[in-house]
């Protein structure tokens, strides 16, 4: 039989997306349910169907550990304490949890996959399967074609991060604070909220909160997520995670160091052969990946490729993904069709 799906946090920004990208895959469901908060419970979302469900207005429940009953996949994205609170039910009811969140990520009995570099992990779950951080899946699928040609040693990463990946209210404060401050209101008046500085015309050097060494646990997540998804807890990690004023998909200036020799040529060779990756990359004709053209898209897109001569074999590259999309409601679809009889 086809599996039930619900989705927890519905009304929420990668919610939604999970609805739209369960039915740009037509993911064979028998049934989908909306769950979220009391709050939303008893409105209407759109859904445009897949499998055996038809389109129409689904109504949202409220979701309690009883939603779960006769569930087998159940795809989370309404925050850590809401995963950690419903894991049980999930599990008790005899189904698979894939959560954005990032409460179990780095538990050894929860995989954290990326279907297009290790799958296999996603096999081995005991009821929980994680979902990476949006900007760790955007590097992951770039760097694991390059780390066939030759071990990876060192990643150097910026980030330039869309206010979406804080979430549906964030985006409307840019959007608003924006327009306020078009029409004239003084910086100092602007409704900050959702960041801990006006975003609008900023870039902002925090997402998430700051560690004792002086990082935030956003650059924390690349470093040791990118060890456990790639495989390899030699591969040296150091990122600057930035909030830039950009609405949806995040940008990575990524240096790359590796063991022996890799040349560019070779590199794009192997990023244009690789699944779901676009290599746009043609510096004469000003081709390069730019977050505000490719909402919306499934692929992580490379561009800029080109050699990092401060190192005996480095490269350098830029990298832009829809961040709700592949960095969260897409890949964890993905990592559902991953659990479907072939
Ligand atoms: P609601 O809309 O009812 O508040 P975002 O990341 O865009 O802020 O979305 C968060 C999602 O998580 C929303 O769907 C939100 O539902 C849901 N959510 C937040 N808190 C809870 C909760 N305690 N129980 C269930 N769903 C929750
Ligand atoms: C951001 N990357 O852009 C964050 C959002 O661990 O899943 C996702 C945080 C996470 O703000």
């Amino acid at each position: 039989a086809n599996p039930v799906v619900a989705v927890a946090g519905a009304t929420g920004a990668v919610g939604r997306e999970f609805l739209q990208v369960l039915h740009d895959l037509d993911f064979p469901a028998s049934e989908v349910r909306l769950l979220a908060s009391a709050r939303s419970a008893g409105t209407a979302l759109r859904f445009e169907g897949c499998g055996q469900v038809p389109a129409g207005d689904y109504v949202v429940e409220e979701m309690t550990p009883a939603s779960f009953e006769g569930v087998h996949i159940a795809l989370f994205s309404a925050g850590s304490d809401v995963s950690k609170a419903m894991r049980q039910a999930v599990v008790d009811a005899g189904a698979v949890m894939i959560d954005n969140s990032s409460a179990f990520r780095m538990d050894d009995d929860v995989p954290l996959v990326v279907p297009e570099v290790n799958p296999q992990d996603a096999l081995r779950h005991a009821g929980v399967i994680a979902n990476p951080n949006c900007s760790t899946i955007q590097m992951v699928v770039a760097l694991r074609p390059l780390y066939e040609l030759a071990r990876i040693r060192r990643v150097v990463v910026s980030t330039y991060q869309a206010a979406s990946g804080a979430g549906a209210a964030a985006m409307a404060e840019l959007f608003d604070q924006t327009r306020d401050f078009l029409q004239g209101t003084p910086s100092d008046e602007l409704e900050v909220s959702a960041f801990q500085h006006r975003i609008a015309f900023n870039c902002i050097p925090h997402i998430d909160r700051f560690l004792d060494d002086g990082s935030t646990k956003e650059e924390w997540k690349m470093v040791a997520e990118t060890k456990k998804i790639m495989g390899d807890p030699n591969m040296k990690v150091a990122a600057t995670c930035v909030r830039v004023p950009v609405l949806r998909c995040h940008g990575e200036s990524i240096s790359v160091e590796f063991e022996g020799p890799v040349s560019v040529q070779q590199a794009r060779e192997a990023l244009k052969n690789a699944r779901n990756v676009t290599l746009l990359d043609d510096t004469s004709a000003n081709l390069y990946p730019m977050p505000g053209l490719l909402a919306g898209t499934n692929d992580t897109y490379v561009g800029r490729v080109r050699l990092d001569p401060t190192v005996d074999h480095g490269l350098q590259l830029w990298v832009v993904a829809d961040q709700i999309r592949k960095g969260a409601a897409l890949n964890a679809v993905q990592i559902a069709q991953l659990l479907l009889p072939e």
